[in-house]
């Protein structure tokens, strides 16, 4: 090679490493674009009635409300399932759970539920630029089918796109009784393995059926196998004792590690996905909340959960990041009373509502099924209000990536943003709630429930209507939230409408 040729080389070489450069530093721009934080705090079967700044009376939530009153209030705002593995999926996936058969209540040793290699919520936000994390319930499944507890666990979380997890293993009724962090079980040793089944008892092995001397909380119906800090769960387990969560820290381990987590983020934009676990069974509230609520361990774990919202909120004002970070605080599912322990939640239910005059609750068809509290707070960006738009948690992917400059490619999430900002009253058009064969239909002031085989009227562990009937089922919400009025037979255009609505929506 002559010279003139090798300092042309050279030449190019330093203006391709010095362009490379400038693309690299432009994408640093784009992700450090000072893109808003994002919580989601997201309570476990609370009921549209039990928070104050939704009616409730009888049962304060001052922290929480604090988070509508500085932000926007929902009063059409959407889990889209009455249970808690469906509706979580559909929130972190951006896909209707009667996509996924497996997208049920799950137990606790259940594989992972989503497909690798699909974008998530979390995985979008990761390509924003995001630093992603999940603290508290998870109940999506973890591992494979030869999943071993003392090994690692993986596909998790941190294969569907957090950087972070710390997470309840299922749920708190559910073995193994641990949290896992990220692939592995927080605390097991080597000399004290742990081993679940589903199908039977280990030898030896109490259990609250055999055991009931050794509880402290009694079944009502399920929940009577293996026993652990006195409390029968569903499954079987055998040791890993130094590894079990105590089910009256629960609240304050959530909490400490959701503040440890936006300590160490603080500088990057983060997504923190905060689950709560109250109020689910067992409820068992820490000793400082005990009483607190004057309507038994139901009333006290969400006095205790609405005083661990307001420690966090308090963590952001102190962090400076108040203005920074989009708040939301939504549940799963609606509420429950008699969910399978003796905790006196029937018994000293006064006169409170927890499902807020709609019709139904967990489990259940008819709205308070999967109608809930719903905010939204971008304290300095969002004004403060209350909006009636249709909103649905499942579409925070698609309205997320439209807010950090990504696609959305999840199948049913939809850009509602504005309407989460409160710039429009316009939600989305329709919904479908439930999962699997079993649906309803939500689209304007109307309610659709197609006819469904079998199915009892009444769900009679939990005492509350399954909304399943044999025939159709039509409601106008507007004119009659409580769901008392059948208009299939007199309002048969609106009828026709929404079935083909709702055949739509289902492509
Ligand atoms: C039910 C459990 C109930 C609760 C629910 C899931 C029995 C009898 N009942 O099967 O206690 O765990 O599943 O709740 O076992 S969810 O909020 O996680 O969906
Ligand atoms: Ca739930």
């Amino acid at each position: 090679m002559k010279v003139s040729s090798k300092i042309l080389c050279l030449i190019f070489l330093i203006v391709f490493i010095r362009c490379k450069d400038d693309s690299k530093k432009d994408s640093e721009k784009n992700i450090k674009k000072n893109h808003p934080n994002i919580v989601i705090i997201y309570a476990d079967d609370l009921g549209f009635g039990d928070v104050s700044s939704y009616g409730s009376t009888e049962l304060l939530t001052p922290n929480i409300d604090r988070i509508a009153n500085e932000g926007i209030k929902f009063t059409n705002g959407y889990a889209t399932s009455p249970t808690c593995t469906p509706s979580r999926y559909s929130l972190l996936s951006g896909t209707y759970p009667f996509r996924t058969k497996r997208a049920q209540v799950l137990p606790g040793n259940a594989p992972l539920l989503f497909e690798l290699g699909k974008q998530t919520l979390p995985s979008m936000l990761q390509s924003a630029g995001y630093k992603t994390g999940v603290v508290g319930k998870w109940h999506l499944g973890l591992g494979d089918e030869n999943m071993d507890w003392n090994g690692k666990i993986a596909p998790g979380p941190l294969e569907i796109g957090f950087d972070y997890a710390y997470i309840m293993a299922s749920t708190n009724d559910r073995v193994p009784s641990v949290y896992v962090e990220n692939h592995k079980v927080v605390g097991l040793t080597k000399e004290d393995s742990i081993f679940v089944s589903y199908q039977k008892n280990f030898d030896g092995e109490p259990t609250g059926r055999e055991n009931p001397e050794l509880l402290k909380v009694h079944p009502s119906h399920g929940h009577d196998m293996s026993i652990h800090n006195g409390i029968s769960r569903i499954g079987y387990m055998k040791g890993g004792k130094s590894a079990l969560f105590t089910d009256e820290d629960m609240n304050d381990d959530f909490l400490r590690e959701s503040i440890k987590y936006i300590n160490k983020n603080k500088d990057n934009p983060f997504f923190l996905f905060y689950a709560l676990h109250q109020p689910h069974v067992p409820r068992i509230p820490h000793p400082r909340f005990v009483g607190k609520s004057g309507l038994g361990p139901r009333g006290d774990v969400i006095v205790e959960a609405d005083w661990a919202v307001g420690q966090f909120l308090d963590e952001l004002d102190k962090l400076g990041l108040s203005e920074n970070t989009i708040v939301i605080f939504s549940s799963d599912n609606g509420p429950v009373l008699d969910d399978g322990y003796k905790d006196d939640a029937v018994t000293k239910i006064g006169k409170h509502t927890p499902r807020g005059g709609l019709r139904g609750g967990k489990y259940s068809l008819f709205d308070a099924g999967t109608h809930v509290p719903f905010m939204i707070r971008w304290k300095g960006t969002i004004k403060p209000g209350v909006s009636d738009a249709l909103v649905s948690q499942m579409d925070f992917t698609a309205s997320f990536a439209a807010l950090t400059d990504q696609n959305n490619m999840t199948p049913d999430s939809k850009n509602i943003l504005d309407a989460f900002l409160g710039k429009s009253s316009k939600g989305r058009n329709g919904l479908i709630l439930g999962q699997n064969n079993i649906m309803a239909y939500r689209e304007g002031d109307w309610a659709l429930i197609p006819p469904h085989k079998g199915g009892g009227i009444v769900n009679k562990w939990v005492n509350i209507e399954s909304g399943r009937d044999t025939i159709y089922q039509l409601y106008n919400l507007k004119e009659d939230r409580a769901q008392q009025h059948n208009l299939a037979e007199i309002n048969t255009e609106k009828l026709e409408a929404l079935k083909q609505a709702l055949e739509q929506e289902k492509k």
